[in-house]
């Protein structure tokens, strides 16, 4: 095991720290009229300007060089050894026993990937072909409902991992959506989010694509009992469900018992982790939505992205880049959150998925030999579409207490060109970031104040507000335009920048036991709350709680 803060850049790198603490973001720019070029980099069709971070260049070697030693941090972590066990099939989940295959789904069919002395690859393609010739009957409306009618409705039951990855990226690629397939999710077991999504839907052209991994989870069971029930509701018969039930799983018992027929199901397998999954079947109602062609280049940026990580020197590697300014900013800076602001309203579910992948691979505080981490690990990420942000959480990032380092996502061209807007849009995704670098002094406002003819008293009562501390940190991301191959490289980045951190930390980013004890947690309430007795077995509150939930719900017996 390597403690990160045993190794000998570490040390290097606070100390670093220490040595440049007064250097300002603008001092930099100033400086160093190469800064732009040289802080930059660009892969896969996704280009990262990352100059107006706290990294000092340095002419003097390594020792002055920010990036340089966060690179001679990632080398000692032995995150390339790291990266290669995982694209190889190593037990990179070790608390689960298993290797984390996602990037195999994205390999061409020709690719050789083995996992107990079996090549993966042909069954992938195998699954990906019948997914897709799937996906071509129902398009192309020869798939019919109970009644002979086309499907016009998808509705995507299922949770986190299996719900989070298609919903993002049906979003993302609106445009690119078939025009008479409707596209619905339905993950909350608040019976509202299933109800309202009926409502909107009928039987007769409605497919059902129940989506669970396990098919074990109790949330997507019950919306899927409950989604049946309200088909068989109908006038279709039990027959019918074939023609409406489609599954998700690796699970293939569950999905007999639950009544799919199993050729109506597209498997996936035990090394591809829930929220890595959007590669796999999973992927379902995004390949009926954008159709297999999209859906395969949103494949091939993913893979392209894969190659980048796995050929490009540790030095101009994109997510690993990412992946040190984060070391960098919580580790060194202090810093407790990450914002991830696209300025793109398609990507408006993007920050979610994000938050999953970063929160669930990184909420972790022991290494991977089971052994508490004394450092910080993985950030909180959050983030809503600019500019709509601008009119609300960007105050706290320009003026609040905490430094929040900033990811914007912009594409260059929009897909809905309109006027002027997306002008307007870069405009205000590049003025942003120069602001949040730039501030304003106290000496500007009171400039900017005296020229609009503000008294003297007036300026001093309101200088202090008006001032704007600058030197905050961001990366800006743009892609040309935001296409499946552009979202699949983007999404990569992101993967492979939170593997990148956790190889640092030391921790395993593939497991998710918080989330497996909330599984368990709910079945054993669930139990007191419909038992019909007085509850005592638990805390004061948590009785106190289930008591009085079902006396006012008058459910006690
Ligand atoms: C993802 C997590 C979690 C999982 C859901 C759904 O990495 O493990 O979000 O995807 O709990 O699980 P099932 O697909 O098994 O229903």
């Amino acid at each position: 095991m390597s403690r990160p803060e045993d190794l000998p850049a570490w040390s290097a790198l606070e100390a670093h720290r220490d040595a440049t603490a007064d250097v300002s973001l603008t001092t930099l720019f100033e400086s160093d009229p190469g800064r732009f070029d040289a802080l930059q980099g660009e892969a896969a069709g996704i280009f990262i300007d990352f100059s107006k971070n706290h990294l000092t260049r340095s002419a003097a070697g390594a020792a002055g060089d920010t990036h340089a030693l966060l690179v001679q941090l990632a080398r000692e972590s032995g995150v390339e050894e790291k990266r290669d066990s995982m694209f190889s099939g190593g037990i990179v989940n070790p608390t689960e026993h298993r290797p984390s295959l996602h990037t195999a789904l994205r390999a061409p069919r020709d690719a050789d990937i083995r996992v107990d002395g079996d090549n993966v690859v042909p069954a992938i393609h195998e699954v990906l072909d019948r997914v897709c010739a799937f996906a071509d009957r129902v398009r192309s409306g020869e798939w019919l409902g109970f009644t002979g009618k086309p499907i016009t409705d998808i509705v995507n039951i299922g949770i986190g991992g299996s719900d989070l990855g298609p919903l993002m990226a049906t979003e993302a690629l609106a445009p690119f959506l078939h025009d008479r397939l409707n596209l619905h999710f339905v993950s909350n077991v608040d019976g509202s989010h299933l109800v309202s999504t009926c409502k909107r839907v009928g039987p007769e052209t409605t497919l059902f694509i129940i989506a669970s991994k396990t098919f074990t989870t109790q949330e997507t069971l019950a919306n899927a009992r409950s989604a049946r029930e309200w088909f068989l509701e109908s006038k279709a018969q039990t027959a019918d469900v074939a023609k409406h039930f489609v599954a998700v799983s690796t699970n293939a018992e569950a999905v007999a018992e639950f009544g799919i027929d199993t050729d109506n199901m597209f498997g996936f397998w035990d090394w591809v982790g829930g929220r890595y999954s959007l590669w796999s079947a999973i992927g379902l109602p995004v390949v009926l939505g954008i159709g297999p062609e999209n859906f395969r280049q949103m494949l091939s940026g993913a893979h392209a992205m894969d190659r980048h990580f796995v050929e490009a020197p540790l030095e101009s590697n994109l997510p690993v880049t990412l992946a040190l300014l984060t070391v960098w900013y919580t580790n060194f800076l202090g810093c407790t959150s990450h914002l991830i602001a696209p300025y793109d309203q398609y990507l408006h579910r993007f920050p979610a998925y994000l938050q999953q992948l970063t929160m669930e691979s990184n909420g972790k505080s022991v290494h991977l030999d089971g052994s508490r981490v004394d450092v910080e690990t993985g950030p909180i990420v959050w983030g809503e579409p600019g500019t709509n942000g601008q009119h609300a959480y960007f105050q706290l990032i320009h003026q609040g207490t905490h430094v929040i380092p900033t990811d914007f996502i912009v594409p260059l061209e929009s897909l809905n060109p309109l006027g002027d807007h997306h002008e307007l849009l870069l405009a205000n995704c590049f003025a942003q970031s120069e602001a949040l670098m730039r501030g304003k002094s106290p000496d500007e406002v009171r400039a900017e104040m005296a020229a609009a003819g503000t008294s003297a008293e007036e300026i001093e009562r309101l200088v202090g507000h008006r001032t704007f501390p600058g030197d905050r940190p961001s990366n800006t991301i743009t892609v040309q335009r935001m296409d499946p191959a552009a979202l699949g490289a983007l999404i990569v980045l992101y993967e492979h920048k939170v593997f990148t951190e956790a190889a640092i930390w030391d921790i395993a980013p593939f497991d998710q036991w918080g989330v497996e004890l909330g599984k368990q947690l709910a079945k054993a309430v669930l139990a007191d709350l419909v038992g019909g007795r007085t509850v005592t077995s638990h805390d004061a509150s948590t009785n106190g709680l289930l008591n009085r939930a079902t006396q006012k719900r008058n459910i006690q017996a």
